[in-house]
Formats: C-alpha cells, structure tokens, sequence
C-alpha cells in the first residue's frame, strides 16, 4: 500500500459540505495507509471547465476548423499544452487509483468536473485508437465514482421515477473511465444527504472509511471484453 499514490478529483464548492468530509476521510485514510495522496480541489483551482484553443500553446495546426481534439494531440505530442493540463495528466501518470468526489448534478457530474475529462483525458494521452477498454491507456490504474444525491435511493431503482442509477452512470463509468482502459470500482453512492441527520451522516462517513481502507484490494467491476467486438 504504502508505494501507492491515489488521486481525488474533487468537486464542492464548500469546505462545510458532505462531499468535502467525503473527500477528507479519504485523505485521512490513504494518508494513514502510507499512500501519497494528491487532491485536485477543482473549485478552489478555479479549474477551467471548457475545451477552447487557449488549452494548447503556439500555433494550430488548422485554424480554418478548430477540432479540439486533434489540436490538442498534437500539441500534446509536442509539450504545447497549457500548464494546467499538464499538472493533471502529471498527477494521472502518478496515480494507482483517482476516486471521483462529487454531488450529482443533473444525472451527471457537475460542470466543473466534466470540463476536467474534457480537457484532461486529452487524446494520445488518455487513449488512442489502439488504445482503448481492456487495452486503454489506464489499464493498470483503477477509478471510481463517489457521490451523493438530492434524491433518494428508491427514485433512482429500475423502476424508481428517475430510473436505474446504472443507467445514468453508463456514460462515466463505461464511456469515460472503462474507456481508457481504468479498472473501474462500485462507486460509492451517499443517497439523499440533505436528509440524512448528522447521525446518519456520521455512520455513512464510518462505513466509507471502513470501505476505504480495503478499496485497493476491491474487485473492479465486470464490463464486456474488447476481444467481442471489432475494433
Ligand atoms: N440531485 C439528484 O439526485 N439528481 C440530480 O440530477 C441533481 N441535480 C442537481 C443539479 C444541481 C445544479 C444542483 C445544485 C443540485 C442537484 N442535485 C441533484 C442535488 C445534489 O446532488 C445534492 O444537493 C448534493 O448531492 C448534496 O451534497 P452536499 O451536501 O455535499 O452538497
């Protein structure tokens, strides 16, 4: 454990949230393991949440029609990105594990972290053609989501009326995480926090501590093999 470096990408814009003790527990956890622990505290960065020719640094290569994801390839071929993406996909190469802290915002991850896989799982770096699911870029490196949500855990079953929350989690954990190549963990779901008294929360912030310091050794969810499918 101790040679192991995990990553948190951070989202709340509270330090007094239930995210940030969330956060925090897993600093407090890792840190007590011997990992080295780096957080990306996206709000306090002030974290760029869109893709715009400012990520890269020099010239383009075609002006006319500006594909961000082309442009940014090459530039990252060539060390032009910006500084900021640069610091992330350092912290990336260092990383065993990154756990995704957020409150769910519109199915999704909020704004802010949306615009860090924008801009941070940049093409070349975080996959290629090549480079993809069982043979992606983060093989040997394991993701998963933690989050918590206004509604509660019987809305978000099959036939709960937001529907089944792995429906909702399919593009991140799938599209995102499973597609360059992470080992992707159960996330961790703190359903309904707003009205869950301080008790409760207490209790949930134990069991995620307890969850915590087995995490590495957690089987990684089963998704389809890339040998099924023409690639
Ligand atoms: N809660 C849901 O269950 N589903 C949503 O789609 C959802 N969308 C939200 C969108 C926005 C812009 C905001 C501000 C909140 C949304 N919420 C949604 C509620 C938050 O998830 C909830 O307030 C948060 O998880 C509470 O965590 P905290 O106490 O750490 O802030």
């Amino acid at each position: 454990m101790a040679d192991k470096t995990v990553l948190i990408v951070y989202a709340h814009q509270s330090p007094k949230s239930f995210n940030c003790a969330a956060k925090d527990a897993a600093v407090q956890v890792f840190t007590d393991l011997g990992c080295k622990v780096i957080v990306s505290d996206l709000y306090a960065m002030k974290f760029r949440a869109v893709g715009t020719a400012d990520d890269i640094k020099g010239k383009l290569k075609n002006p006319e029609h500006f594909l961000y994801n082309e442009e940014t390839m090459v530039a990252w071929k060539e060390g032009r990105l910006s500084d900021d993406i640069k610091e992330e996909h350092r912290k990336l190469e260092q990383a065993d594990l990154v756990i995704f802290q957020f409150p769910l915002y519109w199915f999704s991850v909020p704004a802010i972290m949306k615009g860090w896989i924008d801009r941070v799982l940049t093409q070349g770096f975080a996959f290629s053609l090549q480079n993809l699911y069982d043979n992606g870029m983060f093989k040997n490196k394991k993701a998963m989501l933690s989050f918590t949500t206004g509604g509660m855990e019987s809305m978000y079953l099959p036939d709960g009326i937001n529907g089944d929350i792995n429906v909702l989690l399919w593009p991140l954990q799938n599209g995102v995480l499973r597609f360059c190549g992470f080992q992707v963990l159960a996330p961790q779901i703190f359903w309904s926090i707003a009205h869950t008294p301080p008790d409760a929360r207490a209790a949930l912030l134990e069991a995620w501590k307890t969850r915590l310091q087995g995490l590495l050794n957690e089987k990684p969810l089963s998704f389809a093999h890339t040998e099924l499918f023409d690639l």
